[in-house]
């Protein structure tokens, strides 16, 4: 195959691989309040409320006694029609609205909030999930959530195309639960009830393993030997500072770089366990390809939040083909509303195609061509199986 032929061989392969997304925020609508969708939801994501503070005159502890929709009206009038939507979030958005037919130029949210209203729940997920080319979402679950909790004690049937993840913030970074036999309680019960595909903790840029806290003796007595009597990877989500400026909410984290021989320490400690691995900092990224060369009980995954911008994407993603070849999970979309799917998995197939398609280049010039079966079978195993063949069940 000639360069556009290898060209076309992999766009057509991203376009018809349903993708799994490993890592989300969302909720099936049985979980009502919970499943977040909608104009409105879309407008107070905090990725651009964290633009809007920039530019608005209104201070954050005036927006916040807003309603949803007011707030949502001031992000659209400030992001959408005073400014040119261009940053990542705000183009997010407008690719949205392009992909239901709505006038991206409208000044007013009337129209969206009709479109959105008259949807039935099930069919839009239906809906958002082809048009994402996604088959299967990863929630995130708290397992020490009080209402979430009563929503999973009481049998809310989960619909098809989501499957949790078992969140440990709460037990490793706040304390909440003191003692191994409490910790080891909650995870039996919470794994029992949620069937998850993996447990996962995001840790702070100064995070070190081991040391003398409650959370290496956790990790070590409790989490570590779950994971492994369970058969399910840990996701460690490392290098996120939490609430650098508090008055923004969910808007005010930031990252930090991480030392990563702590993950250096847990792979020599635990190499029986597996480590799903994201870190926040562009500077950790290649560190991390390093390890995962060193370690193979970790498995590299995504373009988390702050770095899931083109730019960063495309180097992050072209030194995991050349130091990992096709060994790792390249993104997933932290979507936290659900029509967020569609221009996340859009622009990650737009970022994708070309660096893919240069690697299959270089290979041919190099004197290896690959055939469109081989493209359709490498792209499976980055966007499914090697997720699939690191957690209990084939993912749906
Ligand atoms: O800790 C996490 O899972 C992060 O993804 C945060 O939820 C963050 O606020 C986020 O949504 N990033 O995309
Ligand atoms: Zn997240």
């Amino acid at each position: 195959m000639n360069t556009n032929e290898i060209g076309a061989a992999v766009e057509e392969a991203l376009r018809n691989t349903p993708f799994i997304d490993i890592h989300t925020h969302l909720f099936p609508p049985s979980f009502g309040n919970f499943a977040l969708w909608g104009i409105d939801e879309l407008l107070t994501y905090h990725y651009l409320e964290a633009e809007l503070f920039r530019v608005a005159e209104i201070r954050p502890e005036q927006y916040w006694k807003l309603t949803k929709g007011r707030r949502a009206e001031l992000v659209w009038k400030n992001l959408f029609v005073d400014r040119t939507p261009i940053s990542e979030a705000a183009r997010g958005v407008i690719a949205v609205l392009q992909a239901f037919g709505l006038d991206t130029t409208a000044t007013s949210l009337t129209e969206f909030r009709e479109f959105f209203r008259a949807q039935n729940p099930a069919d839009h997920v239906r809906e958002i999930l082809h048009l994402s080319g996604v088959s299967q979402v990863v929630m995130t679950n708290d397992p020490l959530d009080p209402n979430e909790r009563a929503l999973w004690s009481s049998g809310t049937a989960i619909e098809p195309g989501y499957r949790a993840a078992l969140r440990l913030d709460r037990i490793l970074n706040e304390g909440t639960l003191e003692t191994v036999p409490e910790v080891r309680r909650c995870l039996d019960v919470a794994v029992q009830r949620m069937n998850p595909l993996y447990m996962a903790v995001s840790l702070p840029d100064d995070f070190v393993f081991p040391a003398d806290d409650m959370r290496t003796h956790l990790l070590r007595e409790a989490i570590l030997p779950a994971c492994r009597d369970l058969r399910l990877p840990l996701a460690l989500m490392i290098g996120v500072r939490r609430g650098v400026n508090p008055a923004l909410h969910d808007a005010g984290d930031g990252v930090g770089r991480a030392d990563l021989r702590s993950l250096e320490e847990l792979c020599t400690e635990f190499p029986e366990n597996r480590f799903l691995v994201t870190v926040l900092s562009r500077e950790n990224q290649h560190e991390l390809c390093v390890y995962a060369r060193k370690f193979s009980n970790i498995l590299p995954f995504g373009c988390w939040w702050f770095l899931n911008n083109p730019s960063i994407v495309e180097e992050i993603t072209r030194e995991r083909l050349e130091m990992l070849g096709t060994s790792f999970i390249p993104q997933h979309s932290d979507a936290r509303v659900l029509e967020q799917l569609i221009y996340k998995w859009r622009n990650t197939r737009r970022t994708l195609a070309p660096i893919l398609t240069r690697s299959y280049q270089l290979l041919a010039e190099d004197g290896r061509t690959v055939t469109p079966e081989e493209i359709r079978r490498d792209i499976r195993r980055l966007f499914r199986g090697n997720f699939e063949s690191w957690t209990r069940s084939n993912a749906q």
